[in-house]
Order: structure tokens, then sequence, then C-alpha cells
């Protein structure tokens, strides 16, 4: 956090500023400050306008209730999701326009239109009825990103029952506890999936979590690597998606979903080794996610739009699939790694299908800049005219970079700050309207009341403190599944009524916002939320280990690297094979963007006299830092001897 925090500081006095071109503006959404006055004369008002430009079968009666901590949208109207990604577009022109453009890793695409979209999430849809999946009844989903992953979701949606998305690189273990917590009916997996040419065995790992899920009676298997990877189909319970496609009906009639039906539930990390499975609606949802994607990305009929995140986060859920498909918009979807077959793979795709509109992470951006601008100059992006950044904070050089060698120096770049729990963009520039700072993450969308305050929950008008938002909005989480105490404590206990992110942020004096990233023990590695307790516990689950304690470390491409202190079994000696062997291990347990980057054997951890582990002292030690107090500290000497141990391995 001290290095962010020095960026901005430089920032700031820098005061560098990129407002939009006349030619952008003018043909934006939005072009004046008109929908941020209706918000603050009217929320309400606001959102509704947004949920009549969907369709619903029955409207609402109330467009909110509000009983902290349980907002309620749009009660008594009835809609479907995928009716509003799919069945209103095939009556209109849009009916054989791109829904999906599918690239695979070795360069080969599918295009689906909305009408082929359409007949195949109808068909997926009475396959899932077929096998007893009835409205309410949860279907976990763990495919690679392959057409099938969206048409799994979207079938999904259209009967009722939620999905749970597990991210491809998650191990058994993680996926057996998301199954496990969410008591899911059906399985849908594939054989495996493509990772920079290699096989991921996805069915395998599947196999492994089923030994522990009994509330599994189907599994649906995708062909997707073929002879690659040989799989085992247990009689009565795997299936192949191909075979049940075969002779299903094409057409399964959308269910009638109230607006506060449940639509998908997700698992993020938060504070414990226990990630929460968080609880999105029907209603609420579809109208946070369609609005941002329309007016933060200004999308447009003829536009090309791709978000380059996994479907198996947030990110991917709401932005390249529902919202953009709500939109009638084409939108691609990518298997691959950004460097495989090489480092050119993203231009060549923005080049091929003439992209206008680009979202990806700093992550990513990072490790472009690295790779150098010589490779995107060799393809023609001028195609471009809008990039989005999201997951964490963008460094100015990064934002600089994108700018100037991915944009040409004439796109906007909205940077998008929301959360898993916030469902859609929260606070993000208007890209036809919004003065942009490198680094700065801006503005509030209309209708979205955010504040910076103190530890007593005070706004702060200038300087830093807690991000939170002060009223609920449509795409807001309901809950966290099946453990209301912990919705209650996490979120709505700091300052109640009040929605705790999680985050600290600073806000200028022209009331732009700058995340400085999680206030608990959450790391941000490469995008990805990850919990210092997760780690913690995957290490002790190790023989040789006694105690570990985890901490993120700022690293120069992932944002933050994680470094764990590790004691060992006293008749266990530390070596460079075990360092590894703890390594992998954590990598099976969690899955590999878990994995350890560094690793510090050590006698003792330091810890107050109540027995606390003293994380920011740790966390300096790992930054290489000045020492902050250490007087509660119960032994001293063993800080002195963690750093010196530190200062002798980074030597
Ligand atoms: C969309 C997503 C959420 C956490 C959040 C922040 C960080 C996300 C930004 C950001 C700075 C941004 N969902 N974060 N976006 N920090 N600027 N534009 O990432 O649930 O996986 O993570 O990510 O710390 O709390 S997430």
């Amino acid at each position: 956090m001290a290095k962010t925090e020095k960026a901005i500081e430089a920032l700031l006095k820098e005061g560098r500023t990129f407002s939009p071109s006349k030619k952008f503006r003018d043909n934006a959404h939005v072009q004046d400050e008109a929908l941020y006055r209706k918000a603050k004369r009217n929320r309400e008002k606001l959102w509704e306008d947004f949920a009549k430009e969907l369709d619903w079968f029955k409207k609402w009666r109330k467009v909110l209730t509000w009983k902290v901590p349980d907002a309620k949208w749009f009660t008594g109207g009835k809609l479907n999701v995928s009716y509003n990604c799919l069945d209103r577009h095939i009556e209109t022109a849009r009916k054989n326009k791109a829904a999906i453009i599918w690239v695979g890793e070795f360069g080969e695409s599918i295009t689906l239109t909305y009408w082929e979209l359409y007949r195949e999430v109808n068909k997926f849809a009475n396959v899932l009825k077929n096998l007893g999946v009835k409205k309410g009844d949860r279907v976990t989903i763990y495919l690679p990103m392959i057409p099938e992953l969206a048409i799994a979701m979207l079938a999904c949606a259209r009967i009722g029952a939620p999905h749970s998305i597990v991210f491809g690189g998650f191990s058994p273990d993680s996926l057996r506890d998301r199954i496990r917590d969410c008591k899911a009916k059906v399985l849908i997996t594939s054989d495996g999936g493509y990772r920079r040419g290699k096989v991921i065995p996805l069915k395998k790992n599947a196999d492994e979590a089923l030994k522990k899920t009994p509330s599994i009676k189907k599994v649906v298997v995708v062909n997707r690597v073929g002879d690659k990877e040989k799989v085992r189909m247990k009689r009565g319970r795997d299936l192949w998606w191909h075979k049940l496609m075969e002779d299903t009906s094409p057409y399964c009639a959308p269910e009638r979903m109230d607006s506060e039906d449940m639509l998908f539930i997700l698992y993020t990390s938060g504070t414990t080794g226990k990630p929460k499975g968080i609880v999105h609606t029907t209603g609420g949802y579809m109208v946070g996610a369609y609005a941002t994607t329309k007016l933060v990305f200004d999308l447009k009929e003829e536009d090309t739009y791709w978000c380059t995140a996994d479907i198996g986060w947030v990110t991917g859920h709401s932005y390249i699939v529902y919202g953009p498909l709500a939109n009638g918009a084409t939108s691609i979807m990518y298997e691959g790694a950004p460097d495989y077959p090489d480092i050119g793979r993203f231009w060549a795709i923005v080049e091929k299908y003439a992209v206008n509109i680009f979202y990806t992470a700093p992550t990513a951006i990072r490790a472009f800049m690295k790779w150098g601008e010589e490779h995107p100059k060799k393809y023609d992006l001028s195609s471009l005219r809008l990039l989005g950044s999201v997951g964490e904070p963008i460094n100015p050089e990064a934002w600089m970079w994108y700018h100037t060698h991915i944009g040409g120096k004439k796109c906007p770049i909205v940077d998008t700050w929301w959360q898993t729990e916030t469902g859609s963009i929260l606070i993000t520039a208007l890209p036809g309207l919004t003065k942009l700072k490198p680094g700065s993450t801006t503005i509030p969308f209309p209708g979205i009341e955010a504040d910076v305050v103190d530890e007593a929950g005070k706004s702060v008008k200038v300087g830093a403190g807690y991000l939170v938002i002060n009223s609920p909005w449509p795409s807001m989480l309901r809950g966290i599944y099946g453990d209301r105490r912990r919705y209650v404590d996490t979120y709505w206990s700091k300052y109640p009524g009040i929605y705790f992110t999680g985050d600290g942020a600073k806000r200028d004096k022209d009331g732009y916002i700058w995340v400085l990233g999680r206030v608990d023990d959450v790391m941000n590695v490469a995008g990805h939320r990850i919990s210092t307790m997760e780690v913690e516990s995957a290490l002790v689950d190790h023989p040789a280990v006694v105690e570990s304690a985890v901490v993120g470390k700022s690293h120069d491409l992932k944002g933050q690297a994680i470094v764990a202190f590790t004691t060992l079994k006293r008749d266990v000696k530390s070596s460079p094979k075990l360092l590894e062997e703890l390594r992998a291990h954590v990598a099976k347990k969690i899955g590999a963007i878990a994995r350890p980057d560094e690793i510090i054997f050590t006698a003792d951890l330091p810890k107050t006299r109540s027995g606390k582990i003293m994380r920011r002292l740790l966390r300096n030690i790992a930054e290489g830092a000045v020492l902050g107090d250490t007087t509660t500290l119960a032994d001293p000497s063993v800080v002195n001897q963690l750093r010196e141990q530190h200062e002798h391995k980074e030597g």
C-alpha cells in the first residue's frame, strides 16, 4: 500500500488530465451532466428508467424496498434474464448479428449469432430440465473459456436454476468446497481445457472433487480436448454434452422469474479461509449490468466489444455475457492466454475483428509494457475507440502506456471500480464526459452514493479513509449463500446501514476517488482476490508446517505477490526442495493463482502479547521497508532475525 500511496501523491502533484475528443463526445450516449442531476433529484426514477429499457413479463409495483441490510428492487416485477439477452433480439434485425465471437487458443473461431445462441441455449435448457433440474436448484459450472460456458449459464438463467461458476484454474478441493456449500445438483464440466498449449484435466479434477459431493446427481461433460485427455465416465452419472444435445427439442419457454429470485452465486475470497458465496438476484442485477455496459462502454449497435476476463470471475459474468448480450452487442470471448502462441495474440485479435472497445486488467497491461511496444505496433489497432481497466489500481506508467501504445492517444480509458459483491461497475468515468486523471477511478456512476470516511464514519472531504457506499443500488449482493451472519458482519457492521467495501481510498479536491487497495486480509494478485487465510490453511495442511503467516507484497507486474512466513516442525530441515514442495502444495490445494511467490522459513512469528500475528510488521519486512513500532511484540528478536533472513534472500 505504501508504494501505491506514494505513486498517488506524485500523481496528484502532477495534475495531468485527459478530456475526450470532440468527436468522441459528440457521438457518446452521455454528453452532459443531465444524468447526474436526474440521479440527485430522484435516484429511484433513474434506475426505474433503465429498467424500462428491458423486457418484463410483468411490471414492478415498487422500485425499492430498503430495510437495512436487505434491499428489494422492482418488487412484483417478473422477467427472465435469458429472454432479455436473447429472445428480444431475435425479433429484430439483430437476429443474424454475431452475439458471441469465440476465439480459441489455436486461433480458430466460432461465431454464434443471436439466433444460433438462442437455439443452443434453448436446447441446453431442455437438457437440464430432462436431467431433473428445477427452478431454484443450483448448478455448478467448471469449464474453460469455451462457448458452452456462456450457453450453460444462459440456459440456467432460462429455467431459473442459479448457476455457480467455478474458475477452471481452481483445484479439486476448491471445486469440492464450492459444490458442497451450495449443494449443487448438477455439475457441468469438460474433458479438459487448453492453457498455453497444455491440457488442464478438468474432468479428472472434477472426479476428485466428486468423491465428497453427495448433492451432485448428474455430470455433463463437454468434449473439448478429445483424444488428448482420457476421461472416465461414471455410468448413470456422467453424460456427454453433445450426446444430450442431439435430440433435444429446440424451444424451452423462459421461466417467469420474480425480480428477487436468485440468478447466480459466485464465490469470492474474504478474510477467513472459507470463500463467500455471493448471491445475486434477477431484476436488479440485470438492470445494473445492462445500464453500466451501455453507458460506461458507450456501447453502440455497430460496436465489437472485447472484455478479456475469464467468465469464472464476476467481470466475465457481467461484462462478457449478461451486460453485452442484454444490449444486443457483439461480444468476443477468448479462450487463451495473452502470450500464447505469441505475445502479439491480443493485438492480432483486435485487428482481425476490428475491436472497438477493449476492457482488460492492469496486470495484463503491465505485462504488455514489459514485453515492449514493438509488439502492438505490428498490428492495426485503429478500430479501437475506448479502453477499460478493472481489478486493481492502475499505476500511472501503465495508464500512459495503455493510452499511448494501445489507444493511439485518442481513446478515453474508463478505470472501473467494482466488486463481485456490487454486481456491476459503481465508480467510473463516463467516457464522453468525464475528465480523466491517470490512476484515479474518477467519480461514482449516476445513482451511486460512494463516500470516503474515517474510522468513526465521518466523511473525509479531501484525504484518505475507507471506501463505503451510502445507499442501495440495484445490482448489489443480496447475501452470502447460507450465511446471514457473515453477510451482516462483513458488509453492514462497521458502519450500520452503510455498505463497507473493504477498500481504502483517497478523495482529491475535485472529488475524484483514488483506490488504495484492500484494508482487510485479502490480497489482490494479478487482479485475483485471494485471502491470506486461505493460503495459510493450505500451508499448515502440509505435514512439515507448524504455522504460517501470509502477506501481500507489492509486485511490479502482479500488483501484489504472496509472501509466506512459515515455521517448520522441529525435526524438519528447511531446504530449497521443501520450499518448492510447499509452493506446489498450495497450488494443488487452492489453484495455481495462489502459489506463494516467496516462502520465508522462520523459527518463530512475531506476535503481540495477546498472541496475534503482527501482519503489518511482516508486510513491512516483506516490502523491505523500515519497521514500525515493535514495543507490543512478545519477542522483538524474532523480527530482526526475520528481516535479516529476508535481506539475505533478496541479496
Ligand atoms: C471487478 C472485480 C474486487 C476488488 C475491489 C478492489 C479491487 C477492482 C478496481 C480495484 C482499484 C479499480 N471484482 N478493484 N477494480 N481497485 N481500481 N478499478 O475485480 O471482487 O474480484 O475484486 O478489486 O480492491 O475491492 S473482485
